[in-house]
């Protein structure tokens, strides 16, 4: 697929790109594992970024050897995402990654669309919570999508609503299944994290202060 088409819009994953969740959620699988009897650690974690909270919690059963019915999966999900909604109920916009509002102050300047797409269904609480609503031209979240990363889906809705075509997108992701997800939509990918984990990606940054529309217009060559 050619990718130098002009990039009109972004794509933003939350959790792990715009704000640190990541490792709120990693917290609360963590407790979760240790309730159940067993340790969650930090390379296994990795795996269930990205992923939805029930595909999350099957990977930890069975990380965990452990079966359970439908009805106590619900009770184990529900479990987590309490304490989890617990750890953001306290989050403010000191809590936005640095270099995320400079940047997004630089793209809606240049008339670059702006969406998020997340797998989380506490995405809009998160949004509120550090107020960056206004600079968002379309939210995808959890409850949008039936169909979890590495799927498109999420980034190919957040597309459609703002009315781009996925060769017209940058998605910006700190999972492998999110850079998968992008690459599988036809969308070009910069991964936020290391670049041992993200060689998938066409770029790969440290962090949203490591980026700039300058660097970004580079990936249309
Ligand atoms: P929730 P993202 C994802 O958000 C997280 O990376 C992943 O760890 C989590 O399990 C998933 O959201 C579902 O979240 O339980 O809040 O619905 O990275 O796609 O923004
Ligand atoms: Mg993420």
């Amino acid at each position: 697929m050619s990718h130098s088409s002009e990039i009109q819009a972004c794509i933003f994953d939350l959790d792990g790109v715009i704000v640190d969740t990541a490792n709120f959620h990693y917290k609360a699988w963590k407790r979760l594992a240790n309730e159940l009897g067993f340790d969650l650690l930090p390379e296994q974690n990795e795996k269930m970024k990205g992923i939805s909270r029930m595909e999350s919690l099957d990977m930890l059963l069975e990380m965990g050897n452990i079966e359970a019915t439908r009805k106590e999966k619900k009770q184990l999900a529900d479990m987590k995402n309490n304490w989890y909604r617990d750890y953001i109920s306290e989050m403010q916009p000191q809590d936005i990654l640095p270099g995320v509002l400079d940047f997004l102050e630089e793209l809606t300047e240049a008339h670059i669309l702006v969406a998020i797409g997340s797998a989380s269904k506490n995405a809009p609480t998160i949004v509120r919570q550090v107020q960056i609503g206004r600079y968002l031209d379309a939210l995808i979240d959890g409850s949008k999508v039936t169909k979890g990363k590495p799927n498109p889906e999420v980034f190919l809705k957040a597309a459609e609503e703002m009315g781009m075509e996925p060769a017209d997108c940058v998605v910006f992701e700190d999972a492998r299944s999110g850079i998968e997800a992008a690459k599988n939509g036809g969308m070009r990918a910069i991964g936020v994290g290391s670049e041992q984990m993200l060689h998938q990606a066409d770029m790969v940054i440290p962090g949203l202060d490591h980026i700039n529309l300058e660097k970004l217009r580079t990936l249309e060559k």
